[in-house]
């Protein structure tokens, strides 16, 4: 299924190209204070820290990097106590970070499309790719860990910020081994993760780990192919991967003309494999990895899966094709009406018949899917996610999206024409019972004061708007991934 583009034109633009582009300006700052700008009110019953990850610095020294996944891992974080707000916001001290900084200029290859100045001579045979921390911020066994899925975690000091090294849970994890920006958490207590080495064969390795930061096992597994595979989804019984249709020539990234990820192409007409893990505490008869075909375009982001009898849901957004990152452009001019939209379909896994089937959900383009923590890995009836102002089309994300999937409605929150919105995080009350009962809260870069809103939205009632805005003294680049700990 594809946008009725006929449906577009008839559609106003919701936002300026020039708007969007200042949420892609770098912050160099480094800011610690209290929030005192605020339009409503604080919820007394919120407490508790939200942390979020993103590109920070969006170049260095003046070089321009050429895509933000490129960028510099910046953390944010917001303490809610007693109806107040504090800011925070420290860079992860990487390696490349320190020495980048230091010199002034770009020193290391990026995975997506960043290069060393001087052309392809200065980067031809230099397979180091600077390892980054910009994906995801966890706080799981009194840690603080900040993720990129090619690399091992940084551990981080919670109350400073600080970047205090890697982390390699007792030795467990090797120096480089990756541990994926998309954990799991198990409403069982336990943090599920994957990682992936990829090569002509990929290893899949799974990591759980028990509450207090252990890894508590850790299994590894060996697909056909080469993957890019960036999130994944748990049931009761499987780690479940869409293995999407990509082939990857090294070619043009050992010869310095492309990045490695530029090197990775999808095949269009092949199909995406779903691959089914059992989890170590399976209580399946059948112990044993299974492969389901399906088309499914490319996938970033699951929102969710559980098991029905033989049958396994999962609901994904789906782009598709993958918007290449083209070497002489720049990410700032993107034409968001010529790319595919990220949109929400549902996959029925039939197990029994080794049959797939597929279903889009909604039109409208979305990223970022959460639902209400407890229902991870089971069934579901709401699921946010931030999403495009029109109903159809593609555009910047301007808007926080409910999906009631039982009863087929939708109910939408809108920051158009100047606002972009980011991630949103489902926060339950505490002692809630309704699935719904809770807060959406998402960070809203408000083009028109170049600053950035934490906003705060009642879950059952989305449509309201705001029941508090923050207003920072500055902007927060759109970013990437985040958590809430009431920890
Ligand atoms: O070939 C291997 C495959 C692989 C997985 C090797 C590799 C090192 C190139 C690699 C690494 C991939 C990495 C580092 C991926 C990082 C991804 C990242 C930082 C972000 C992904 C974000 C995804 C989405 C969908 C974001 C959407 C954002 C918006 C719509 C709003 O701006
Ligand atoms: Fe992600």
């Amino acid at each position: 299924q594809t946008v009725d583009n006929q449906d577009n034109l008839s559609l106003e633009k919701s936002y300026s190209q020039k708007d969007w582009q200042g949420g892609y300006e770098s912050l160099n700052q480094e800011y610690d204070y209290w929030i005192d700008e605020i339009e409503g009110q604080i919820p007394l019953e919120l407490q508790g820290t939200l942390f979020r990850n993103g590109p920070g610095l969006l170049d260095v020294n003046g070089q321009r990097l050429h895509h933000p996944f490129d960028g510099d891992g910046m953390i944010s974080r917001i303490t809610f106590t007693n109806g107040r707000a504090h800011f925070r916001n420290r860079f992860v001290e990487t390696e490349g970070y320190l020495t980048e900084k230091k010199a002034g200029k770009i020193l290391y290859r990026g995975v997506f499309g960043t290069q060393k100045p001087g052309g392809w001579l200065a980067n031809i045979f230099d397979f180091k790719i600077k390892h980054i921390a910009n994906t995801n911020v966890i706080y799981w066994g009194n840690k603080l860990l900040a993720l990129w899925e090619a690399a091992e975690p940084y551990l981080l000091n919670p109350q400073t910020l600080e970047t205090l090294g890697n982390e390699y849970f007792n030795g467990v994890l090797s120096t480089g081994e990756a541990f994926s920006a998309h954990p799991r958490i198990d409403p069982n207590a336990k943090l599920v993760n994957f990682a992936i080495k990829p090569g002509p064969t990929t290893t899949i390795n799974i990591f759980e780990l028990n509450t207090n930061g252990e890894i508590i096992s850790k299994q590894n597994h060996s697909v056909p192919g080469f993957c890019f595979i960036h999130d994944f989804v748990i049931t009761e019984n499987y780690c479940i991967f869409f293995q999407n249709p990509v082939k990857f020539n090294p070619l043009p990234f050992a010869l310095g003309i492309a990045s490695a990820g530029q090197c990775i192409k999808v095949q269009k007409n092949q199909p995406t494999k779903i691959i089914l893990i059992p989890r170590t505490n399976s209580q399946t008869a059948e112990n044993e990895v299974k492969v389901l075909e399906t088309k499914a375009g490319f996938i970033f982001h699951h929102v969710n899966a559980f098991e029905v009898g033989n049958e396994i849901v999962v609901d994904s957004i789906c782009y598709n094709s993958l918007t290449e990152v083209e070497a002489n452009s720049d990410y700032r001019e993107s034409k968001f009406e010529a790319n595919a939209p990220g949109q929400l379909w549902r996959f029925n896994l039939h197990l029994s018949e080794n049959k797939v089937e597929n279903q889009l959900i909604d039109n409208r383009a979305c990223e970022f899917p959460v639902i209400h923590p407890n229902n991870v890995g089971k069934p579901y009836r709401y699921l946010y996610s931030a999403a495009t102002h029109n109903p159809s089309g593609n555009a910047p994300l301007q808007a926080i999206w409910k999906v009631d999937i039982t009863s087929d409605t939708r109910e939408i929150w809108s920051a158009a024409p100047c606002g972009f919105v980011g991630e949103p995080i489902f926060i339950p009350r505490p002692n809630s019972e309704k699935e719904d009962e809770g807060w959406v809260i998402t960070l809203v870069y408000d083009a028109e004061h170049h600053r950035t809103d934490v906003v705060i939205l009642d879950a059952q009632n989305i449509q309201q708007g705001a029941i508090a805005k923050l207003h920072l003294k500055h902007h927060i680049p759109y970013g990437l991934h985040g958590s809430f700990t009431s920890e």
